[in-house]
């Protein structure tokens, strides 16, 4: 006696909305040897109790720490910069105080992380784009990966009072104001590494930070964009869209046996991954073929089966599902105004046991509403695939 079960089947009236597809964040990352990050953009700031980085823009309201000079955002890269403050020591005659608003240990107050992928290692020459209004408001050091390289400490500014100014200069006793072009890091190998910002003087305005390769680079104004990653959309899945929870895909074309198996037999519709008849001959249509599947020892268990077919616009084709010749589904296709679209039929609670012959098989039908040749088209009784979920 055969088994008969009904189910209606699941039509998934629109799956346009990608709501699944998650978009990386862009990240920094070298490009051709450059470098460049905005500098209120840092990830994060350590060490911040007594100085902090602040962020200034248009929409930033006033603020009642010690500052010597007005927000400069008018002329800032990306419209946005940041400062340390307070600013308690702004020029020569306000008091030094070592560890508040004047540090020569790189990396103690303040510290800015910016992490970035490189390509190419190597050295990298470090510029900043500051605005300083006066004479204590215009050293910063420069760090990677929490290291304080002599080569990166006490970034200068001496040039380009009151207006953004890059400068890559180092501070060193005989000379104040430093040498152009000598403040860099060496990036040890390809992969991410953190570029680090650490205060020196409070009140330092910083716009921008650029690294090259190219030690005769000179920045000019805001200089490039942001060298940021572009990620792009994964790769989705295109087939058993509404199959969510499985143990094994069983496909039709890849895991079926096809031949010898039925009245009439199958073919591989390799384009839309399926089993198909072919109806052009009429002796194959309105007959059952059949494709075959053995279970194996380690697949023995209790699974819900969701058997995939393609609904098509000519006719609806019916499938039954079986084991050892024991029909455990039969199922018809819905109509369908999209060729191809997958229904799902769903078999709860099959026990499969080694040696298990499960087979799918199906008819080519028409409804007679596509006329096709003096006819009217058939429907392949296509299916793509029988989904095992263990129940346990
Ligand atoms: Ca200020
Ligand atoms: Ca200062
Ligand atoms: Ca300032
Ligand atoms: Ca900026």
């Amino acid at each position: 006696m055969k088994l008969k079960l009904f189910h209606l089947p699941l039509m998934i009236a629109s799956i346009a909305a990608t709501t699944t597809n998650i978009y990386a964040e862009q990240v920094y990352h070298e490009d051709a040897g450059f470098v460049v990050i905005e500098a209120e953009n840092f990830s994060t700031q350590h060490l911040d109790d007594k100085r902090r980085w602040l962020v200034f823009s248009k929409n930033t309201p006033a603020h009642n720490f010690a500052d010597a000079d007005q927000a400069h955002y008018h002329d800032a890269s990306n419209g946005s910069y940041i400062e340390i403050l307070p600013d308690t020591r702004s020029n020569h005659h306000e008091a030094l105080v070592r560890n508040e608003n004047f540090t020569n240990d790189a990396g103690t107050m303040a510290v800015l992380s910016y992490p970035v992928y490189f390509e190419t290692p190597g050295r990298y020459y470090a510029w900043t784009r500051a605005y300083s209004t006066g004479s204590e408001d215009n050293g910063v050091h420069l760090g990677i990966n929490g290291q304080w390289p002599e080569s990166a400490k006490r970034l200068q500014l001496c040039e380009g009072k009151h207006a953004w100014t890059w400068s890559s200069a180092q501070r060193i006793e005989t000379n104040h104001c430093g040498t152009p072009n000598t403040i860099y890091v060496d990036i040890p190998h390809k992969g991410v590494h953190t570029i680090m910002i650490s205060m020196r003087e409070d009140g330092f305005e910083l716009d921008k930070l650029l690294l090259t390769k190219d030690k005769d680079y000179i920045p000019v104004g805001k200089d490039k964009s942001e060298t940021l990653s572009s990620p792009k959309p994964l790769q989705e899945k295109t087939q058993l869209l509404e199959i969510t929870d499985y143990t094994r895909v069983l496909y039709a074309i890849d895991d079926f046996k096809i031949e010898n198996t039925g009245e009439i037999p199958y073919y591989q519709h390799k384009a839309e991954n399926a089993l198909a008849i072919n109806a052009v001959k009429t002796a194959y249509r309105n007959k059952f073929a059949r494709a075959e599947y053995i279970v194996q020892a380690k697949e023995a268990g209790s699974y819900i089966l969701n058997l995939v077919t393609l609904a098509e616009i000519d006719g609806e084709s019916t499938y039954l599902v079986s084991i050892n010749d024991k029909v455990i589904g039969e199922f018809t296709n819905p109509e369908t105004s999209n060729d191809y679209q997958e229904i799902y039929f769903s078999m709860q609670r099959v026990e499969l046991t080694s040696g298990d012959i499960i087979s799918v098989s199906s008819k080519a039908v028409t409804n007679g509403k596509v006329p096709e040749n003096g006819g009217t088209a058939y429907a392949r009784g296509r299916w793509r695939a029988l989904v095992l979920s263990r129940t346990n």
